[in-house]
């Protein structure tokens, strides 16, 4: 087992990669920037290296820095937790070559799955339904074309370096699609340096349903279920749950095997997580695979019991899971509301500053993962997310009522928060009845 951990990240998920580091015996070191330099955490970690400023291309995203703490602290591993280098293959590379272990994706793997148009090619070996399309990269317009006109519109064009919503282009006849062919490729190019896309037939109000995996590095692959996050708005979700409130046991089953297999497909180890659309038919489609912890994982530990961070550090320093796929059980339901420093009556910009006042919410199947206090300065110059609430109750409708009683408990001033929102979106009708899709709040909000 690793002796210390270098925590390559910030906010609420350093703060829950230390807790579990220390559970398990395990040194932890934080990275931190100027602009982080008061957070209560980094005492609570056995040491904190400043890596610059707030900037995050000269700290958080800064390879030589980081790779230097670690080499400072003697660390035996780096935890990337969440965005910032956690799918970053040269920073992995850097890592192997300084025999510091990534607690992330295997090199291999990030080849195979970082290209979404391999990815849908690698699913189809693997036995699991994609959307009608392209096999792999489209090369043409003509061939775009000839393509949908064989499919049928509306269409979507995806840049093949692109992800979580970003590089897509939605045509709905061939007018549109000549237009956004040569958009997805330009900008595709811009933000990936890359002018490959692939082609989908486009789903009309998908669910966003994902399975959580874990592998160890001897070749054994389990799932946790699934997560329903179709709650979000312009790709930033809102509200996750388990388990995904409109599918029976047997296609539950369907899909987490379908995800297992792909996983096996790429022989990948680590902590994944599996995307779906699922559409009004209940026909899963694979999308791609995020290959790192997600902001949401603390939904599934609800419901299985299991602690996926010590899990997937166990895992990456080369232990295997000594339990089968059937002692992974499923309880309950739990919802997650992410607590994000914005102003929603101002288009959810970013609301930074001093926590004056503020009161945590409690209670049964109450949990709170966040590194802010009384006194804490969100700071302006990272995603606003600084808290999440997790409730875990028997019944999707009592997991709501205690959630909607925790969201009332949880005082946040003066900055404002996505709390009312929250509440709001608890409130509604469809919510209730868990008739939604990814445009639900944009439509009805
Ligand atoms: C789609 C789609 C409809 N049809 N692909 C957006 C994020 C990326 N992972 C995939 N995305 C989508 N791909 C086809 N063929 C609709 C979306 C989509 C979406 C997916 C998941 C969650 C929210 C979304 C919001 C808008 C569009």
């Amino acid at each position: 087992m690793f002796s210390k951990i270098l925590i390559a990240n910030r906010g609420e998920i350093a703060l829950r990669i230390i807790r579990a580091c220390h559970e398990l015996g395990i040194k932890a070191v934080v990275v931190y920037s100027e602009a982080d330099k008061n957070a209560a955490y980094l005492k609570q970690a056995d040491g904190a290296i400043c890596i610059g400023p707030a900037n995050p291309a000269e700290s958080y995203l800064n390879i030589a820095r980081i790779i230097s703490a670690a080499e400072i602290a003697d660390a035996d591993a780096i935890h990337p937790g969440y965005g910032f280098l956690s799918e970053n293959m040269e920073f992995a590379r850097i890592c192997r070559d300084c025999s510091i272990e990534f607690i992330g994706p295997p090199l291999e793997a990030m080849n195979l799955l970082g290209d979404k148009a391999a990815a849908r090619s690698l699913a189809t070996k693997a036995d699991v339904p994609v959307v009608p399309g392209s096999e792999g990269i489209v090369r043409t317009v003509e061939d775009a074309v000839k393509l949908a006109g064989e499919i049928g519109y509306p269409v979507i064009v995806k840049a093949a370096s692109g992800g979580g919503g970003r590089g897509m282009r939605l045509a709905h006849n061939e007018t549109s699609l000549r237009q956004g062919f040569d958009a997805a490729r330009s900008e595709a190019e811009v933000s990936f340096g890359n002018r490959e896309v692939y082609l989908e037939k486009y789903i009309v109000e998908p669910r966003h349903v994902e399975v959580q995996i874990m592998a160890d590095k001897a070749g054994k692959v389990l799932h946790f279920f699934e997560r329903d996050c179709s709650t979000q708005r312009r790709h930033q979700k809102m509200i996750e749950e388990s388990p995904c409130p409109v599918l029976d046991d047997r296609k539950r089953q369907e899909l987490c095997e379908s995800a297992i297999r792909i996983i096996k497909e790429a022989r990948y180890d680590g902590a994944a997580t599996v995307e779906f659309l699922l559409d009004k038919k209940k026909n899963f489609y694979f999308m791609e695979v995020n290959k790192r912890i997600q902001v949401e994982h603390p939904v599934t530990e609800m419901v299985t019991g299991f602690d996926l961070i010590q899990l997937q550090i166990k895992v990456a320093a080369g232990e295997k899971m000594e339990f089968e796929q059937r002692d992974i059980k499923h309880s309950g339901t739990a919802i997650e509301c992410r607590i994000n420093a914005e102003d929603a009556a101002n288009n959810f910009s970013p609301c930074p500053g001093k926590i004056e006042r503020y009161i945590q919410p409690g209670g049964p199947g109450v949990r709170v993962d966040t590194h802010v206090y009384q006194g804490y300065t969100v700071p302006s110059n990272y995603d606003s997310m600084i808290a999440k609430l997790i409730v875990h109750r028997p019944t999707r409708l009592e997991t709501i009522a205690t959630m909607q009683r925790a969201l009332g408990e949880f005082v946040i001033e003066p900055i404002k928060t996505t709390i009312p929102a929250c509440q709001a979106i608890l409130s509604h009708n469809l919510f209730i009845k868990s008739k939604i899709d990814t445009g639900f709040i944009e439509r009805h909000f």
